[in-house]
């Protein structure tokens, strides 16, 4: 399958995040994408580097404000004192109910917490370079699509930072720019009428899901750890539908923390006829592969095999289709199940 890839991805390498109240290592590394490369690499896959400059699809499903912050942070970060430049920014306070989130404040933390949904996103010098590539990744696998240029069905972004959580105005859960989001607006302004979008990750992508909820065009569908007890906690539970013209193109299957892999093959399956009875023209799978059972921070209980029958099952929809890698932290591994994946997508 044709992967987009960027050695850029390696610009954003912070140290830490905070875990049960501990500094800790990030989870979130420039390994995974190398390990997904070399297995890419290894079954002679090809590597492209991303060409389309996603600037006019990212202004339109990212708030201005966002994205000039998020492309000045560092530079703003270290002006502030020397020394900065080793230290990682982390936002103390959030704009919560009943607080104003409509006045931009000067002080750099204060506006960290405005843009951000969490402190588990830390920034590092390149996070805008990386992510900016990865959102390239998305909109130049929507054109190679579109464009017929692709010489099977679909096309794999192996990109990071990951972006399911970042909404329209903010970062959050390891997420600055939501690739996903920029795959499926990019399909749209390329002809597709209507844009399905599977979110297989462990997590729920809220950024995800709030960018479209209120939009017919884009239909979001999502299993997940159930927010009861799983980040990102505050959205992705079942009554959550869509809103005004989006009503009924949002579609949430929580599962409980540890469930089996039966289990959620079952609520593959209901995503999987939603969106065949959806009347999408094409696909946007945010490929989170922390649903596998020696994932770190996870509990659901797929193994790699599994991750075949997933490629299987999503091939069978016979939808042009960009794949967006999210979470997966069994470093490791992340090349098998990935690759498992796309292969058995194209073999079906
Ligand atoms: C991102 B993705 C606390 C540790 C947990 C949230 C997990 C983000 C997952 N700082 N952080 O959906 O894989
Ligand atoms: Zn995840």
């Amino acid at each position: 399958m044709i992967t987009f890839f960027n050695d850029s991805h390696q610009a954003h390498a912070p140290e830490f995040e905070f875990f049960r109240g501990e500094r800790v290592p990030c989870f979130e590394t420039p390994a995974r994408a190398e390990y997904v490369k070399a297995r890419l690499t290894a079954r002679g896959h090809t590597l492209r580097t991303p060409q389309t400059d996603s600037c006019a699809v990212l202004a339109k499903v990212h708030a201005a404000r966002y994205l000039s912050f998020l492309e000045n942070a560092w530079r703003d970060w270290t002006a502030l004192e020397p020394g900065n430049d080793q230290r990682q920014p982390f936002p103390s306070v959030w704009p919560v109910r009943t607080l104003r989130s409509d006045r931009e404040p000067v002080n750099f933390i204060a506006r960290l917490g405005l843009y951000s949904m969490d402190n588990g996103s830390p920034l590092a010098a390149g996070t805008w370079l990386a992510a900016k590539a990865g959102a390239d990744a998305a909109a130049s696998a929507a054109h190679l699509l579109a464009a017929g240029g692709s010489s099977g069905r679909a096309v794999f972004c192996c990109s990071r930072p990951p972006g399911h959580h970042a909404g329209s105005d903010f970062m959050g859960g390891y997420c600055f720019l939501n690739n996903a989001a920029v795959a499926a607006q990019a399909l749209r302004d390329a002809g597709a009428g209507r844009v399905a979008v599977l979110d297989v990750d462990y997590h729920h992508g809220n950024g995800t899901q709030s960018i479209f909820y209120d939009r017919a065009d884009v239909l979001f569908v999502s299993l997940h750890g159930d927010p009861l007890t799983e980040y990102p906690f505050y959205l992705g539970h079942a009554d959550e539908t869509g809103a005004g013209a989006g009503a009924g193109f949002n579609l949430n299957l929580p599962l409980p923390a540890g469930c089996t892999a039966a289990r959620w093959f079952e609520a593959l399956e209901q995503a999987c006829l939603r969106i065949g009875a959806s009347g999408s023209d094409a696909l946007v799978v945010s490929l989170g592969l922390d649903t596998f059972a020696d994932d770190p921070i996870s509990t659901f209980a797929l193994r790699t095999s599994d991750f075949s029958r997933l490629g299987e099952r999503l091939g069978a929809l016979g939808l042009p289709t960009v794949f967006v890698l999210e979470g997966g932290y069994a470093k490791a591994a992340l090349g098998t199940n990935a690759v498992n994946v796309i292969e058995s997508f194209e073999g079906s």
